[in-house]
């Protein structure tokens, strides 16, 4: 199995790259934000407990993300491997998601991060907010939140793998096909 994990701030492209990997690599694109946003469609208890957190800009707490994700990877088997798009996005989310893999004989196989400077992000998420009636993508304050855990509580998480050699970085500024070619490249030669 190849189980990738697509990496990087918010708005860095993860969700969009996953997208285009899933199609050349089949693999099954777990997106952890999808899965909030579709509960939170539905008005289901957990994504009314979801929508407090995203709203502001903060992550939903690891007892409730490690569960859903669990169950998505469960509900999955027979499957040639994983693309993990926005988890983990904490220590604990990683060690859980090692347990998980290791109980199916399996392991991360890399972290990829895709690697985009602030200004830009903000960019692309205030644009997006013009069209995506996301509230977390709405106003620049929230954006500064996101970013802020990003780097307090996320970005350890690629030194974590990065003790066992696994995490690596992608410059992730350029057209969606040059940004493509880039992990494509990375992900053949692991
Ligand atoms: P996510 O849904 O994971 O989304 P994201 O970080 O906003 O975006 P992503 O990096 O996927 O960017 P995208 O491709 O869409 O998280 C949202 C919230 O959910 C979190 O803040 C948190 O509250 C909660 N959550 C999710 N997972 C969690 C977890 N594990 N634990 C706790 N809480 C969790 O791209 C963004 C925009 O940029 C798009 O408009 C796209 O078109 C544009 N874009 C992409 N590539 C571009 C390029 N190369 N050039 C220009 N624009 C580009």
């Amino acid at each position: 199995m190849i189980n990738l994990i697509l990496f990087g701030p918010p708005g860095s492209g993860k969700g969009t790259q996953a997208a285009k990997l899933v199609d050349k690599y089949r693999l099954v694109h777990i997106s952890t934000g999808d899965l909030f946003r579709y509960e939170m469609g539905n008005d289901t208890p957990l994504g009314l407990e979801a929508k407090g957190y995203m709203d502001k800009g903060q992550l939903v707490p690891d007892s409730v993300t490690i569960g859903m994700l669990k169950n998505k990877v469960d509900s999955c088997p027979d499957v040639e491997g994983f693309i993990f798009d926005g988890f983990p996005r904490t220590i604990p989310q990683a060690e859980a998601l090692n347990e998980l893999l290791e109980s199916m004989d399996t392991s991360v196989s890399a972290l990829i991060s895709l690697d985009v400077h602030d200004d830009e992000i903000v960019a692309r998420l205030l644009e997006r907010g013009k069209t995506s009636g996301r509230k977390d993508d709405a106003n620049e304050e929230v954006i500064r939140k996101r970013i802020e855990v990003y780097e307090s509580e996320t970005s350890p998480v690629y030194d974590y793998y990065a003790q066992s050699g696994k995490s690596m970085k992608i410059n992730g500024i350029g057209s969606l096909d040059d940004i493509f070619g880039r992990l494509s490249d990375a992900i053949d030669n692991l």
